[in-house]
């Protein structure tokens, strides 16, 4: 009786009503750990490295690189190698097991450094699982090549379409070998 009456009190009503106001003018999800702070050997919240090749002997590598970073103390570093192919690691930026993922648009930036043979190019991408889980939305955020292997920044407009289930970030090596760092990934207007 107490719980009931307190729950439907004005005053929680119209702290919800502001809350929800609130979260319905932010621009774009957050970036969980996008400075690649939280994390022991890997980066929390991203994904045990796929390849395209399973077996490799020395499989594709990702780890928290404390000595190489935009910002301290740490960035997101992926390896592949020749016997692994194409690799790639993603995070879940976002999710709604219904669908509702809300459309929007807002702009992803980060910076990237990519050292590798002469084919090799590391994506940024984010993409959307829609209805099945099946991926519905792609867009590239940017791509580096061997040049200089310099840390380069990224800032890239989004639109998301409606109904998405679940919102990713996804960092990859297609087309040769080498390493890609990852720093400093967030959304704004
Ligand atoms: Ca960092």
């Amino acid at each position: 009786m107490k719980n009931s009456l307190l729950s439907s009190s004005p005053i929680r009503l119209a702290l919800l009503a502001s809350a929800l106001a609130v979260s319905s003018v932010l621009a774009g999800p957050d970036i969980p750990n996008g400075n690649m702070i939280e994390g022991e050997e890997t980066p929390f919240g991203w994904s045990k490295p796929w390849q395209s090749k399973e077996d490799a002997a020395e499989p594709a590598k990702l780890t928290l690189d404390k000595e190489e970073f935009v910002s301290e103390p740490a960035s997101l570093k992926l390896t592949s190698n020749s016997e692994t192919g194409q690799v790639s690691t993603q995070l879940v930026v976002t999710e709604s097991p219904e669908g509702t993922v809300a459309a929007e648009t807002f702009t992803v930036s980060g910076q990237v450094k990519f050292s590798g043979n002469s084919t090799g190019i590391a994506v940024v991408a984010i993409t959307g699982l829609g209805p099945d889980w099946k991926q519905t939305f792609r867009k590239d955020l940017t791509s580096a090549r061997n040049a200089g292997s310099k840390w380069t920044s990224f800032s890239t407009p989004v639109t998301l379409p409606d109904g998405l289930k679940r919102v990713l970030i996804e960092v990859s090596i297609v087309e040769g070998e080498g390493t890609v760092w990852v720093d400093d990934l967030k959304t704004e207007d």
